[in-house]
């Protein structure tokens, strides 16, 4: 039956004050984002399978109760699409205009979000104890990210492989967070620093220097490929903020970073938005399921060459700063 595109106001538990789009059929409002591919967002009360109920609304104010984790990842996956479509050119993950969905209130006190590739859909849980729900915009933008890498390079999720497809969903997180000028949620270069999932109110990972997590590296070595990928992403986190900020003390919306080098020579970024681009065409082009680091070197300066000639001080600022994660 019909139904008529409408612009709903939410407030979330991160996002604060948000638009959101939806749709209404008769006199109820739907979370479903007419505009965006028609992604739905669903209340799994609590459940682990299906997809519970679509969340409704009867005046399109959506706020409070289980209504919060829903603006936010509604708005987390309007956000994300808007960021593909708008700064890299992509319709949707596919790029074919199909979009996703999200499912909230996942099982009991569970402390994850997550992509699965079976449903094409995003999960979150709602946190337990001290932790908040994992419904932040950088998380939701590092799931839906997870989609982007399956449709594209398909990096495979173990090895080395396995931390850049890790690091492709940190890096977009990053972005999509600094994309939306969100003044209840200000880009950084941390992932998770809304969600409380230290108890102590440390973000989940750094990525100016990522061995503050207190796991992940900031170097390659040839052990690297051992870790767990949320780990060996770390090198290829800090090759992304060298790249976009360079090395050194820096303060960016009220967050300070100090990025060190390998050999402790001083990297100059060449700025987020060409990062990423470059990221992103390399992911899309040049890296397949097997690139390992020093394979993602090579794709990262395909990428810079083609968008921005190989005698660019761009294409210079890459092969920089993958030396100076020791990635020569
Ligand atoms: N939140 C985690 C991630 O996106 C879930 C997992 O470990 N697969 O990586
Ligand atoms: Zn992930
Ligand atoms: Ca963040």
């Amino acid at each position: 039956k019909d139904e008529a595109i409408e612009t709903g106001t939410g407030t979330g538990t991160y996002s604060g004050s948000v638009t959101l789009g939806t749709t209404k059929s008769g006199t109820t409002y739907n979370l479903t984002d007419g505009t965006r591919g028609s992604h739905k967002t669903y209340d799994l009360n609590q459940g682990t399978s299906g997809t519970g109920t679509l969340f409704t609304d009867a005046d399109d104010i959506w706020s409070g109760g289980r209504q919060s984790a829903a603006v936010d990842v509604h708005y987390g996956a309007a956000v994300t699409w808007d960021f593909y479509k708008n700064v890299v050119g992509r319709n949707g993950i596919k790029n074919n205009g199909v979009a996703s969905y999200s499912r909230a209130h996942y099982g009991n006190n569970y402390v994850n979000a997550f992509w699965s590739d079976s449903c094409f859909c995003m999960t979150y849980g709602d946190g337990s104890g001290n932790t908040h729900p994992l419904t932040s915009l950088d998380v939701a933008a590092h799931e839906m990210s997870h989609g982007l890498t399956a449709a594209t390079a398909k990096l495979n999720y173990s090895g080395e492989s396995g931390g850049l497809n890790e690091a492709t969903s940190d890096i977009f997180g990053a972005a999509v967070e600094f994309y939306a000028n969100n003044p209840s949620d200000p880009g950084d270069y941390l992932i998770g620093e809304k969600i409380n999932i230290n108890g102590n109110g440390t973000p989940l990972r750094y990525m100016d220097k990522p061995s503050k997590d207190g796991g992940s590296k900031d170097y390659w070595s040839s052990t690297l490929g051992n870790l767990d990928v949320h780990y060996s992403s770390g090198p290829a986190n800090h090759f992304f903020y060298l790249l976009s900020e360079g090395s050194g003390a820096k303060t960016i919306n009220g967050v300070s970073y100090n990025s060190p080098t390998y050999s402790g020579s001083a990297v100059t970024g060449i700025g987020r938005d060409k990062a990423i681009q470059i990221w992103y065409k390399a992911l899309t082009t040049y890296m397949t399921s097997t690139t390992n680091y020093a394979k993602a070197r090579t794709a990262t300066l395909s990428a810079a060459g083609a968008l921005y000639g190989t005698s660019s001080a761009e294409y210079k600022a890459v092969g920089a700063a993958w030396t100076a994660i020791n990635v020569a």
